[in-house]
């Protein structure tokens, strides 16, 4: 019992916290006023390690064994805000080796976020991406789909292509429900937008759209003044903002590891028409592995397996 007044004790403890070894980026401490929960809290966010410290990433084998050792005494306020941080640590150090899969990760935010809080709309946004344009309002349409992301610096500030949905798009949760999510079975760069606008699109061309678009879905309504309708049980279109509102920038980067273009993504696409009803939000499965409240931002870190 570390906690008590007056200890009697004067050994020195040795912590051994069994993790596989380090391979991830550093990560900076924030401020000096770090919090120090109680260590029961602490077991309840680290569900996957288990008596005496022990921890195994469940999805690959280790390369490495490693104990951690700490010299310890009379500081359990230290100790209890060193296993908060480190804990999540060592676990992420062994994520994110796998492909990435843009898509499948948006399904696991919009699900973790919806048992947070009930969200009127969620955004769906990449990271490299900053928006230039004030007027571009981030609510969403009351029925259908948003694309916020039409003029890209990238693309000279003008759609790539007519169907494009990739970058920064908007979702009610009814709207998620309806197209069944987003695919799962897209590993690597390219299609899974696609593959979202196609489940979320009727028929409609991309004229009439704009022109409609322009005409009833004013930049700059204040944001409680959307209704929160029922979908419409046909198909649903897309919704955009003019062009001239829709801009973004893109932070210059190059193609990332782990993200290399995926070769499938054609035969993929094929079959949305077939597959969007049983690929999707109804065939999610995921491993929440650590769930952190950071300053700006809530950071989740899942398995979401592997391409098969
Ligand atoms: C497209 C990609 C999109 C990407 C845009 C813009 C595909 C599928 C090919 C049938 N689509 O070509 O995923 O967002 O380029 O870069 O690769």
């Amino acid at each position: 019992d570390y906690s008590r007044p007056h200890d009697v004790y004067t050994n020195l403890t040795s912590l051994l916290l069994h993790h596989p070894g380090p391979s991830g980026p550093e990560q900076q401490l924030r401020d000096c006023t770090l919090p120090s929960p109680l260590l029961e809290e602490i077991k309840e966010k680290n569900p996957l390690v288990t008596l005496g410290g022990h921890y195994r990433p469940p999805d690959c084998e280790p390369r490495h064994h490693t104990a951690i050792v700490v010299p310890y005494r009379n500081r359990q306020t230290h100790l209890r805000a060193l296993l908060y941080h480190l804990h999540p640590f060592l676990q992420r150090q062994q994520s994110g080796n796998s492909t990435f899969n843009r898509a499948k990760l948006l399904n696991v935010g919009v699900r973790e976020a919806l048992k947070e809080e009930d969200w009127s709309c969620v955004f769906l946004h990449d990271v490299d991406l900053l928006p230039e344009n004030d007027h571009n309002t981030y609510t969403c349409h009351p029925q259908y789909p948003t694309h916020l992301s039409v003029a890209m610096d990238k693309f000279r500030y003008r759609l790539p292509y007519s169907q494009y949905f990739g970058g920064v798009s908007a979702v009610t949760p009814e709207q998620y429900l309806k197209m069944n999510g987003f695919p799962n079975q897209y590993w690597g760069w390219g299609g899974e937008d696609d593959d979202i606008a196609a489940r979320s699109q009727s028929h409609l061309s991309l004229v009439i759209i704009l022109i409609f678009t322009a005409s009833v879905y004013p930049s700059c309504l204040p944001p409680h003044s959307h209704r929160r309708d029922q979908v419409r049980l046909s198909g649903m279109k897309i919704m955009r903002p003019p062009l001239a509102i829709g801009h973004y920038k893109m932070i210059k980067h190059k193609g990332d590891q782990g993200n290399e273009q995926n070769p499938r993504r054609f035969d993929l696409l094929k079959r949305t028409r077939l597959n969007w009803r049983s690929d999707g939000l109804n065939s999610l499965t995921y491993k929440l592995l650590s769930k952190e409240l950071e300053p700006l931002y809530t950071n989740l870190t899942v398995n979401i397996g592997d391409d098969p």
